[in-house]
């Protein structure tokens, strides 16, 4: 079947009658619909056959009639210890986003992937050909949601009508994504409003698994793990997902708009779409400071971006915990937004004392998915023991019975909550204006066990992009990678670099040759280094707020660094380490291993040599030399 979806404007009514006459529009009235959405849904049910269209708005009796329907086929199960807030227990083989089946489509291979070495595999993304995707394309949607009803989800990227928002609208045939969309998303009626007849991204999402159904469906949760696809059309603005219901796979508003399409989007507008969070930290003397911050997947970024802070004085809000959009406004000051309505975060870890605000964020109106339930009503997940009665019986995410101490796991480790961040107790009051919010540093970091200090400063933007460049760590429950191996995670966006990782390194160099701008500092920060026996070194979550007020001294230009051959490092004593509840080792802390570091160095060149090759910025190179040379001296 062709993918043509330009169907003659001027024909426009004649298609609705003829070609959606004799289906149900279930909700909604169709001829609202600006002409390009319905042009684009007309194309979708041609392709998918649905039984019935259903138009949302967004709106409470929506959310409403959706769950009474999930709660009724057993999809959802109420927890009923909090104020509407769902259980829901996937397919055990649809878990977590797979990487493995994610493609960016372009007519040129190298526009989506660099030139790698010969013989290598790249793993900056993966590339198929128009063609070969079309014919999967057709091998796939093609009477996908036979029997179900497709969804038309228009939402906003970023507070409705600002510049620096985009609209989506995603056609689903899954109303647990319609429920999951509703609360990260902006789903309204205005965002049709604003949209008129300009363009939007177009997201067409399917479970795969048409009526009557061909495979066994186990825990009413269809889908079609063996047919998973998630395609990437960049130039068209344009994302099709087939075969899973799972968080990335399926919320499209997320990681495949909000950074794969919204990064080419950036490169083409002249901004950045980043996998960063955004806080502001306000000091004893009331001064604010907005930072942003990028941590591969599952290294505490909604944990750093909730952080109640243990210095006193200090007061920390939050902006985003996952996605930042920036852009420099007409004085140079890059501005920021969370173009996120919600957070979707790893349960597992997640308590009272490691994030105390999310906790508080998700006490109601949340869904929580492949969570293990107490017989209370109540969520149960890995890290909750301390706050959960130890004889109380649990059901695991498998459904089994299981007791706190019992081998397993309760939860699965990439179970997640679903919560509006507006109810996060420590919400920016900004955290939806349309200007966005000044960016005053970024930060990198990753799970760094061995070698890394806990923070440092790049040498000027440049060097900090070299930084970003070299982000590595351990392996997360979030994709399908098992292990703890050290894994690159540059700019922790290799999942979900949009276009060409050396085209993206320039593009980000490139802002450091244009006038005017007033260039965020940069750091790298790292809370997971350990000593000889395993132990960390740093204690981590509400204790690192020591470490952005040193980032906040730095950024105020005060004279607390020291030179060191990869960054600036805090001068011994800087960082205010007063009424910490034990000793800290600082020499072991900030201490650079002469032989870690040239090994280290060497192979951040190798790895960036043989997966950017020739596309990479001969900056980046030439700072990784001269890191390598700065080592060699010592
Ligand atoms: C996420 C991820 O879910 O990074 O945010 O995997
Ligand atoms: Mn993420």
């Amino acid at each position: 079947m062709s993918d043509n979806e330009e169907e003659p404007f001027m024909e426009i009514h004649e298609i609705v009658t003829q070609k959606l006459g004799h289906l149900p529009v279930a909700k909604g009235d169709f001829r609202c619909l600006p002409q390009k959405v319905q042009r684009w849904v007309i194309h979708a049910v041609n392709m998918c056959q649905p039984r019935a269209i259903y138009i949302c708005d967004g709106s409470q009796p929506e959310a409403d009639e959706i769950i009474h329907k999930l709660l009724e086929r057993g999809t959802l199960t109420k927890l009923k210890k909090y104020e509407n807030c769902y259980l829901c227990r996937t397919d055990p083989t649809d878990v977590a986003r797979v990487e493995s089946k994610t493609w960016i489509t372009t007519p040129d291979k190298y526009d989506t992937v660099p030139h790698v070495r010969e013989g290598v595999k790249g793993i900056l993304g993966q590339w198929m050909g128009p063609k070969e995707m079309q014919t999967e394309i057709d091998s796939r949607f093609p009477g996908c949601m036979k029997g179900r009803t497709m969804y038309v989800i228009p939402f906003s990227m970023g507070p409705i009508g600002s510049p620096l928002s985009k609209i989506g609208v995603q056609l689903t045939d899954s109303n647990y994504v319609l429920l999951c969309m509703r609360i990260m998303t902006r789903v309204s009626p205005k965002v049709l409003e604003v949209l008129g007849n300009n363009e939007f991204v177009k997201c067409l999402h399917s479970m795969g698994c048409p009526r009557p159904v061909q495979r066994k469906v186990v825990n009413h949760w269809p889908c079609n793990p063996e047919r998973v696809i998630i395609a990437h059309f960049p130039e068209e603005r344009k994302v099709k997902s087939f075969g899973s219901g799972y968080g990335g796979n399926s919320l499209l508003g997320k990681k495949c708009f909000a950074l794969r399409i919204a990064s080419v989007i950036a490169r083409d507008e002249g901004w950045m779409a980043e996998h960063m969070l955004i806080m502001s930290v306000t000091d004893p003397r009331g001064k604010e400071t907005f930072i942003s911050a990028a941590f591969p997947s599952a290294c505490g970024k909604t944990n750093l971006a909730m952080i109640q802070p243990t210095l006193p004085g200090y007061k920390v809000q939050c902006v985003g915990d996952d996605i930042a959009w920036m852009r420099f406004n007409d004085k140079g000051e890059l501005r920021g937004i969370n173009p996120e309505n919600g957070f979707f975060g790893v349960a597992p870890g997640t308590n009272f004392k490691t994030n105390p605000n999310a906790m508080r964020t998700f006490q109601k109106n949340s869904i929580f998915t492949n969570v293990a339930e107490t017989a209370d009503g109540g969520y149960y997940w890995e890290g909750l023991e301390d706050e959960t009665d130890k004889n109380m019986s649990i059901t695991t995410w498998l459904n089994q019975e299981w007791r706190i101490g019992k081998p397993g796991n309760a939860a699965h480790p990439n179970a997640r909550f679903t919560c509006p961040a507006s109810q996060c107790p420590i919400i920016h009051p900004k955290w939806e204006d349309p200007a966005g919010v000044p960016i005053s540093a970024i930060i990198f970091g990753g799970r760094r066990p061995a070698g890394v200090p806990l923070v440092l400063e790049s040498f000027d933007w440049d060097h900090g992009v070299m930084i970003g460049a070299c982000v590595k760590s351990e392996a997360t429950a979030a994709a399908e990678h098992t292990g703890k191996k050290i894994m690159h995670d540059p700019m922790a966006m290799r999942p979900f670099m949009g276009y060409n990782f050396g085209k993206y390194l320039d593009h980000w160099l490139s802002f450091n040759r244009q006038p005017n701008l007033k260039l965020p500092k940069i750091f790298h920060v790292n809370w997971f280094r350990v000593d000889e026996h395993g132990k960390f070194l740093w204690p981590g979550f509400g204790e690192n707020i020591r470490v952005l007020d040193w980032v906040i001294q730095r950024c105020e230009g005060k004279d607390v660094a020291v030179k060191s051959p990869i960054g600036y490092l805090p001068k011994k004593g800087t960082i205010n380490l007063d009424g910490l509840p034990h000793p800290i080792n600082w020499d072991e802390l900030f201490s650079l291993p002469k032989h870690y570091w040239m090994d280290d160095t060497r192979e951040s060149m190798r790895f960036l040599e043989d997966q950017v090759g020739c596309d990479l910025p001969d900056k980046i190179y030439t700072l990784l030399k001269q890191q390598e040379e700065a080592f060699d001296k010592l």
